[in-house]
C-alpha cells in the first residue's frame, strides 16, 4: 500500500485538481499546505523534492519499505492516481482522448485563463501587467469555445463518463470569472460544471 502526501495550495487550480480527484476516489491523503506566494517553492529544501520548484507535488510512501518517491506536474499526478479507476479509461482511443484534453488544458487553456486569474486576483491587476491581462482574453475565450463545442455533443469532455480530463479542465474553468471570462456565453460549460458539482464527494474550492 502507498501513502500519499500532497504539497499544494488550494488557491492554485493545478493543486485543487489533485484534491478533487482524491476526494472523488475517497482515497486517504495528507494535504501539506504550501503558500504559493511565500517563495517556499523556490527554496533549496523544496527543490530537493521537485527541481522545477512548483506545486502540486505528490509524495508517495511505500508503507512496507518506507521508500519515498515524488511526482510533479498536475496531469501526470492525476494519471498516476487514477490508474485502474473509473476516472481513467484502461487503454486505446478512450485513453487517448483523456490525454488529448489534458494536453489541451496545459497548452491552450491554463496559460490564458489561469494566468489572467493570477494577474487579476493575486496581483490585483497592476498597471504594468494590464496589457498582458488583456492579451489573455482572446486565447482563453478560444479555449472555452472549444470546450463548449465538445460539451454540446457529449456530457463530459472525453465522452459519456466523468474522467480526469474533466477534472483537469474544471479546475480553472469554474473560476474563469476571476480572470475576466464571462461563462454565461457558454451554456454547455455551465451545465457540465453543475453536473460535476452535484456529484457525491465533490470538493468545493
Ligand atoms: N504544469 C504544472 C504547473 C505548476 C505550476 O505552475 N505551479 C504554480 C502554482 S499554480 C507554482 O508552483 N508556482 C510557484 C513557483 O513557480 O515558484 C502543473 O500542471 O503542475
Amino acid at each position: 500500500m502507498n501513502k500519499y502526501r500532497v504539497f499544494g495550495d488550494m488557491l492554485s487550480g493545478n493543486c485543487y485538481k489533485i484534491a478533487m480527484l482524491l476526494e472523488f476516489m475517497e482515497a486517504p491523503y495528507q494535504w501539506e499546505a504550501v503558500d504559493v506566494l511565500s517563495g517556499f517553492t523556490q527554496s533549496f529544501e523544496f527543490k530537493q523534492l521537485n527541481p522545477n520548484g512548483k506545486i502540486p507535488l505528490l509524495e508517495i510512501t511505500d508503507e512496507t519499505t518506507g521508500e519515498r518517491a515524488y511526482l510533479s506536474e498536475s496531469n501526470a499526478i492525476l494519471n498516476y492516481l487514477a490508474e485502474g479507476s473509473e476516472f481513467l479509461p484502461a487503454a486505446g482511443l478512450a485513453r487517448g482522448r483523456v490525454l488529448q484534453w489534458q494536453f489541451f488544458e496545459q497548452y491552450s487553456h491554463e496559460p490564458y485563463i489561469a494566468v489572467a486569474r493570477f494577474i487579476n486576483l493575486f496581483l490585483g491587476l497592476p498597471e504594468e501587467r494590464k496589457a498582458e491581462y488583456a492579451s489573455k482574453q482572446e486565447g482563453g475565450n478560444k479555449a472555452l469555445a472549444v470546450m463548449q463545442e465538445q460539451l454540446s455533443q457529449t456530457p463530459y469532455l472525453a465522452g459519456e463518463v466523468l474522467t480526469i480530463a474533466d477534472i483537469s479542465l474544471y479546475a480553472y474553468t469554474h473560476v474563469a470569472a476571476d480572470g475576466g471570462f464571462d461563462l454565461a456565453s457558454y451554456p454547455a460549460i455551465l451545465a457540465w460544471m453543475a453536473k460535476i458539482q452535484a456529484r457525491p464527494h465533490y470538493l468545493p474550492l
